[in-house]
C-alpha cells in the first residue's frame, strides 16, 4: 500500500500546492529531508522529475514524487522551459528578464504554457507512474496579483480574465498544470491501493474457506 509519499522538492511553494491539491486524497505527502538536493541534469521535464524522485526515495527509503515544472513561451521557442528556475537568480529578476526579452513581441504572439511533469517512484527508486499537466495562457507586460509564486503574476488566463497570481489558491489548485498531473498520480495510487486491498480480502476469504 502507498500511504505516505515524500515530495522530492526543496521548493516550499510546491509543497504547499501539492498538499492543498491532495488534501482529501487520504494519502500523506511529506517534505523531503533538508539535505535533499538533486542534480537536475535531465533534458526534459520528465527526466528531471524522475531524477528528483529517485534521489528522495534513495535518501528516505520511501515512495517519492518528483515535480519538474516551468514556463514555456512560444515566442522564445519554448524557453525558459526546464531552465525556468535557473533563468535568473531571483523570482523578481526572472520576470524582469522575461518581460525584457518579450518587449517587442505583440500581445497576440505572447502565448505560453505552464508545464508540470510528475514521476512517482518506489522506495528502490524505480518509476511506478508518470503524469503530465499543462495550462495555457499569455504573458502580459506588467505583473499583477500576489497569490501563487514564480511567474504567476505575468501569466494571464483568458478564461478567467485574471493572471494566475490573481486567482485564489482554490482555483489555481483546480486548474493548474500541477493539479492536472497530481490528480492523475493520486488516481493511480488509489486504484493501486484498492487493488491490493481486494487481493488481500480475497486471500483471507480463501484461507477461511479452507
Ligand atoms: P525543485 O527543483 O527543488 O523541485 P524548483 O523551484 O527549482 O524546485 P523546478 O526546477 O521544477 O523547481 O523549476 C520550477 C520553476 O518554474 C519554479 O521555480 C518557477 O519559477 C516556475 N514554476 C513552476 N511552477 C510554477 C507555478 O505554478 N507558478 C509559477 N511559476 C512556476
Amino acid at each position: 500500500m502507498i500511504k505516505t509519499v515524500v515530495i522530492a522538492t526543496s521548493n516550499p511553494d510546491k509543497v504547499e500546492e501539492i498538499n492543498d491539491i491532495a488534501a482529501d486524497s487520504g494519502i500523506e505527502f511529506i517534505c523531503a529531508p533538508e539535505k535533499f538536493n538533486a542534480v537536475e541534469n535531465g533534458e526534459t521535464f520528465a527526466e528531471n522529475a524522475y531524477i528528483k524522485a529517485r534521489e528522495a526515495a534513495l535518501m528516505t527509503g520511501m515512495y517519492a514524487l518528483g515535480d519538474d515544472s516551468g514556463l514555456c513561451v512560444d515566442a522564445m521557442g519554448g524557453a525558459p522551459g526546464i531552465y525556468s528556475s535557473r533563468f535568473a537568480s531571483t523570482p523578481k529578476k526572472r520576470i524582469i528578464k522575461l518581460l525584457d526579452l518579450l518587449r517587442n513581441v505583440p500581445e497576440e504572439d505572447r502565448t505560453a504554457k505552464f508545464v508540470c511533469s510528475m514521476v512517482l517512484v518506489d522506495p528502490e527508486g524505480q518509476k511506478v507512474k508518470g503524469a503530465d499537466g499543462a495550462v495555457y495562457g499569455n504573458i502580459i507586460s506588467n505583473p499583477i496579483g500576489t497569490h501563487g509564486f514564480g511567474y504567476d503574476p505575468v501569466f494571464y488566463i483568458p478564461a478567467y480574465n485574471k493572471t494566475m497570481a490573481q486567482l485564489s489558491s482554490e482555483i489555481k489548485n483546480q486548474i493548474s498544470h500541477r493539479a492536472v498531473a497530481l490528480e492523475e498520480i493520486i488516481a493511480y495510487i488509489i486504484r493501486h491501493n484498492n487493488y491490493l486491498k481486494t487481493k488481500a480480502r480475497k486471500k483471507a476469504r480463501k484461507y477461511r474457506e479452507l
